[in-house]
């Protein structure tokens, strides 16, 4: 293959791995077109341009949202399918029971066939790129090949993208080897495929997101979390925040939640007014990539460069900094437009427009049924459109991360926050989260179901593994983050949330920081440390007291119905179920039981 040039005609690499594996991936494909994909503005706009003319993108107003497009996907292809994605590790057990598996020959095999001319009569585009600061430590270099300039234009919010990642990669052959095509968005015809032991993703017949932009979930993610397990750090679905505090104090804490739960909610959250002086700076709103540093404590960077944001819910109230961010520059999939070249979906500020075009495409009306927005429709904007992202943010040591929280959506159950009494507890918390289903993945949506470290759709390899892997990071710190967990989303007998959560989870992030800088007191409990009366701010906060009493009771017989279905799910986990995390089970159903009896005693 010839040296790869931009547009001006200078040269890109002449890195021969990178070469002969581009060269094999085009005879496999066979593209009419190559194009290499240097991050330049001009090639953003020769790209903007033709996908406009292909009516893949449509500009939407030019005074409202400059700079901005929507793209309408293939309804059949809105989501990541998870029953469709697969880790092709050499045995089973290493993709293990909470995985689909697919032997790597095999899926090579299945996967060759289908990508077979499956790029004839379009463009193949080579797209380097970075996920971390460029030159961190903590960095990777990804290339995808793609037959959808979509993705290239995703791809280039998303990513640090270009020409800096082929220098960074120089003439190694150490980088992440992705290939997509759209093929036919054929459900029947999509495999998302990681082969970890490869540094390889093939992924084809989705042109939807977490499916096809390889560098988020299927690298920082899947194959991500297989290369911490092997160089000894963490990649984990946790949004990063820096927490300021009027005097100037700094704290950073790292949250995991499931897809649609809150992430980049809570990332750019703005304190309500009782929190003047208080300053929230977003590092990262999905992925953190978290290694311990000479100094003994955890450090993490957002290997990501822009935001793929849930839109529907997102108004001037709940998320200022999210509206803002998606003013100019972003792009929009499967939202709804006005006539005047607007955006709308379910939960934005105002009147409901009377009438709206609908993420199909189709006229809508004021009192459908029928939803304007896909639930699962979203915002792809550049970091550097968000007001309050952390100047710390292409830092290559990343920030010391003095608190982790898990949280998931339970109607029931899990109170408004709690604190694990060490690591191996904090650990139990994460092996243990539990959340509702959303629409973030095709299926039902709404049911409760166990999501690990909100990583049950993205760990790549066996879950036990990863939870002894968790565990034996606390060998490594001299000072290890506090643990927590966090439930915004309980529900009252009326089925509405019992808290308001948005910028009011303020107050329950200052008794996290404060806990983690050992200034204030907890109540124990069987399950973990629970705020003291008094202790949680609550002055400004405009809903009767009774309800907050409801969002953090911690309910005995909720509880024993909880562990019964965690001994449920460890038991799906089989041997490689770290054996501590099922005494700690059985110690909490201990615990429980003395607190039950006692109780009956007193009433007796
Ligand atoms: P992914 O990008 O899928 O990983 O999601 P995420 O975790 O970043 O979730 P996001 O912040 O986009 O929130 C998803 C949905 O939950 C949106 O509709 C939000 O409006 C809603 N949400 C976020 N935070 C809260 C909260 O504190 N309370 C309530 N009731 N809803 C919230
Ligand atoms: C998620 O589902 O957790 C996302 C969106 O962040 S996607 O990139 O589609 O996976
Ligand atoms: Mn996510």
């Amino acid at each position: 293959m010839q040296t790869p040039t931009d547009a001006a005609g200078k040269p890109l690499t002449k890195n021969q791995h990178l070469l002969d594996w581009v060269d094999e991936m085009a005879r496999l494909t066979k593209p009419d077109h190559v194009v290499w994909c240097d991050g330049s503005d001009e090639e953003k706009h020769r790209l903007t341009e033709e996908t406009v003319a292909k009516g893949i993108l449509t500009p939407l107003s030019s005074t409202k949202l400059p700079n901005c497009f929507i793209h309408r996907s293939n309804p059949n292809d809105v989501a990541r399918v998870e029953q469709l994605t697969f880790i092709c590790t050499p045995t089973q057990d290493e993709a293990g029971p909470t995985n689909n598996w697919m032997a790597p020959a095999d899926a090579y095999k299945k996967l060759t066939v289908l990508f077979d001319g499956s790029m004839k009569g379009r463009t193949m585009y080579v797209i380097p790129y970075v996920m971390g600061p460029v030159g961190s430590v903590h960095s990777k270099v990804g290339l995808e090949l793609t037959d959808s300039p979509y993705v290239v234009l995703n791809m280039r919010i998303m990513t640090r993208m270009g020409r800096p990642a082929l220098n960074m990669l120089g003439a190694s052959n150490d980088f992440n080897r992705g290939l997509h095509s759209m093929l036919d968005v054929n459900p029947e015809r999509r495999f998302i495929c990681h082969f970890p032991q490869d540094n390889t993703i093939w992924s084809v017949g989705s042109g939807y997101g977490g499916n096809v932009l390889l560098g988020k979930k299927c690298l920082a993610l899947r194959v991500g979390s297989y290369l911490g397990l092997r160089e000894g750090w963490l990649a984990e679905h946790m949004l990063i925040l820096g927490v300021e505090s009027p005097e100037g104090e700094m704290t950073y804490v790292a949250a995991a939640f499931p897809s649609a739960c809150g992430k980049t909610n809570f990332a750019m959250m703005i304190p309500p007014k009782r929190f003047k002086g208080w300053k929230i700076w977003t590092v990262g709103d999905d992925i953190a990539w978290m290694r311990v540093s000479a100094d003994g404590r955890l450090y993490a960077v957002n290997p990501e460069n822009g935001y793929f944001g849930v839109a529907p819910g997102t108004n001037a109230t709940t998320n200022p900094n999210a509206m803002a961010t998606v003013s100019h520059d972003t792009i929009f999939t499967n939202v709804a437009t006005t006539k005047d070249g607007n955006v709308w979906w379910e939960g934005m500020d105002g009147e409901v427009p009377d009438e709206l075009t609908d993420w199909t495409g189709k006229p809508w009306k004021k009192g459908s049924p029928d939803k304007a927005a896909h639930p699962n429709s979203r915002f792809t904007s550049p970091s550097t459109n968000n007001p309050a992202l952390s100047k710390f943010t292409d830092d290559p040591e990343g920030v010391p991360i003095s608190a982790i929280v898990f949280g998931g959506r339970r109607a029931t159950t899990i109170p408004l926050v709690m604190q694990a009494f060490n690591w191996m507890n904090g650990i139990f918390f994460g092996a243990t989260l539990g959340s509702e289903t959303t629409a973030a993945a095709t299926g039902k949506v709404g049911v409760v179901r166990r999501d690990p470290f909100a990583m049950l759709p993205f760990c790549g390899y066996n879950m036990g593994t990863y939870f002894g892997h968790w565990l034996s990071m606390q060998a490594k710190m001299v000072n290890p983050p506090k643990m927590f967990l966090v439930n915004w989303f309980r529900k009252g007998e009326d089925g509405k949330f019992l808290w308001p959560g948005y910028g009011e989870n303020m107050r329950v992030l200052k008794w996290i920081v404060d806990r983690a800088r050992l200034r204030v007191g907890g109540q124990e409990t069987p399950f973990g440390w629970v705020p003291k009366a008094g202790d949680l701010d609550l002055s400004g906060l405009d809903i009767p007291h009774e309800q907050v009493d409801q969002a953090t009771h911690v309910d005995l017989e909720e509880w024993t119905t909880e562990l019964t279905s965690i001994s449920e799910f460890f038991k799906t986990l089989g041997p490689s179920l770290p054996r501590v995390l099922d005494l700690h089970r059985e110690l909490s159903e201990e615990r429980l039981k003395i607190m039950k009896t006692a109780n009956a005693q007193a009433k007796a």
